[in-house]
C-alpha cells in the first residue's frame, strides 16, 4: 500500500508542504482543473504539475480525474475525436511515469449530495444524501439548486443533456463505456498507465440517469470488458458502501485476487434509510464500513497500490472545498496507517 493525498493543484488552499508533513504520505493525486473537457492533455502542463509536486517532497501517483467528455457517453459520432484526446492524455501520463488513473462514467454529474453541512453529534459538519431531498431538486432551473461543487449547467444546456440521456438506458451506456475501453485500454497497457474506474456515487440512478458501475456485479462486468490488467477498478469504500446489499470484503477480495484493484479510496458512511446517508469519520466503529476488513482483504490480495484518505469532515473549525479539508483526512491518513501496519504486523506474529 502507497498512501496517497488529493490535492487540488495550485488553487488548492491547501499547500504541499502541508501535506508533506502527513506521516506516511508519500503520493499525490492530482489532475488539470482548468482544462475544457474533452481536450488533449499537454504533457508540458503534466510535467509542471509534476514538477511542483517533486519539489514539495513528494511524487505525483495517480491522476485523478480525465473527465470523460458526455459525447462519449451518449455515444455521439464525435466521440472518435474525443476518445483520441483523451489517449493523447493517457500516453502523456505514461511519459511522466504517472500510472494510475481514476476516472468515472456517471451521466451529467459527477458524486452527488444533499446537504453538505450535515451536524454531527460531535459538532462537526459531514456530507449527506437523500434521496427525497434529490427529488425535491428543479433542474428546469440548471444546476443552481444543487449543492456547490456539482458541474454548473445552465437551464437550456442541462435539459438538452437530459434529453440526450432519455435514449441512453443503462444497457446502452454499458455499450458506450465498452467502446470507449475498447480504445483507450490497449493505450493505457502500451504506455504503462492502469486505469481504475470509480464506482458511482450515490450507486444508483439519479435525476433518471443511469448509473451502471455500482455492485460487486457491475464491477465484475466492467473488468470483463476489456480483458486486460490496465482495466481495473478504484475501490471506494465510501461510494460503494452507500449501498448495504454489497459486501466490500468479499468484493475486494475476488477483485484484488483478478489484480483489478489500482488504487482505494477509503472512508466511512452511514446508511440511515432507504437511499439515505451521511458521512462519517474514517474508523470502522463509526459508520457501516468494516475498513479493518476492506484492508485485510486488501493486503491478503497483495495490493501494493495507491490509497488515499476519501472526504472528511469539516472539524476544528476549518472551512474548506466540501469533503476536502486538511484536518479530518490527514485523520484518515493517519487511521488507515495505522490499520494497515497493525494487520500486518498481525499477520506476521
Ligand atoms: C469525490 C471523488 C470523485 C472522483 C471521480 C473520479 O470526492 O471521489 O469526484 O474523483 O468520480 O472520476
Amino acid at each position: 500500500m502507497y498512501l496517497t493525498f488529493r490535492w487540488f493543484g495550485a488553487t488548492d488552499p491547501i499547500p504541499l508542504s502541508n501535506i508533506r508533513q502527513i506521516p506516511g504520505v508519500r503520493g499525490v493525486v492530482s489532475a488539470l482543473y482548468d482544462l475544457p473537457v474533452g481536450a488533449a492533455w499537454p504533457r508540458g502542463r503534466l510535467e509542471r504539475l509534476a514538477t511542483d509536486i517533486e519539489a514539495a517532497g513528494l511524487t505525483f501517483a495517480v491522476v485523478e480525474s480525465i473527465p470523460v467528455h458526455e459525447d462519449i457517453k451518449l455515444g455521439r459520432p464525435t466521440r472518435d475525436r474525443l476518445i483520441a484526446n483523451y489517449c493523447d492524455s493517457v500516453r502523456a501520463m505514461g511519459e511522466l511515469g504517472i500510472t494510475v488513473l481514476c476516472y468515472n462514467f456517471m451521466p451529467v454529474f459527477d458524486w452527488m449530495r444533499t446537504d453538505l453541512e450535515m451536524p454531527l453529534p460531535d459538532g462537526s459538519t459531514a456530507l449527506a444524501y437523500d434521496d427525497r431531498a434529490l427529488s425535491a431538486v428543479d433542474l428546469s432551473r440548471g444546476t443552481g439548486d444543487l449543492p456547490g461543487w456539482a458541474a454548473a449547467y445552465d437551464a437550456r444546456a442541462l435539459q438538452a443533456l437530459l434529453a440526450a440521456y432519455r435514449e441512453v438506458d443503462a444497457e446502452r451506456l454499458w455499450d458506450h463505456l465498452a467502446y470507449f475501453l475498447e480504445r483507450v485500454v490497449p493505450v493505457a497497457a502500451e504506455a504503462g498507465v492502469r486505469m481504475a474506474l470509480h464506482p458511482d456515487d450515490p450507486p444508483w440512478p439519479i435525476f433518471g440517469l443511469p448509473r451502471i458501475i455500482c455492485r460487486g456485479t457491475d464491477l465484475e462486468r466492467l473488468v470483463r470488458l476489456v480483458d486486460s490488467p490496465a482495466n481495473g477498478v478504484t475501490f471506494c469504500t465510501g461510494s460503494l458502501g452507500a449501498l448495504p446489499d454489497n459486501d466490500l470484503p468479499a468484493m475486494a477480495r475476488r477483485l484484488g485476487s483478478q489484480g483489478r484493484i489500482h488504487f482505494a479510496h477509503c472512508r466511512n458512511v452511514r446508511v440511515t434509510g432507504q437511499r439515505q446517508f451521511h458521512e462519517t469519520p474514517h474508523p470502522s466503529a463509526s459508520g457501516g464500513v468494516d475498513l479493518g476488513a476492506v484492508l485485510r482483504a486488501l493486503q491478503d490480495t497483495g495490493f501494493a497500490g495507491p490509497m488515499r484518505p476519501d472526504h472528511g469532515r469539516m472539524i476544528w473549525g476549518e472551512r474548506a472545498r466540501p469533503g476536502y479539508g486538511l484536518y479530518d483526512r490527514a485523520l484518515g491518513a493517519m487511521y488507515l496507517q495505522g490499520l494497515w501496519e497493525g494487520l500486518e504486523k498481525g499477520s506476521h506474529a
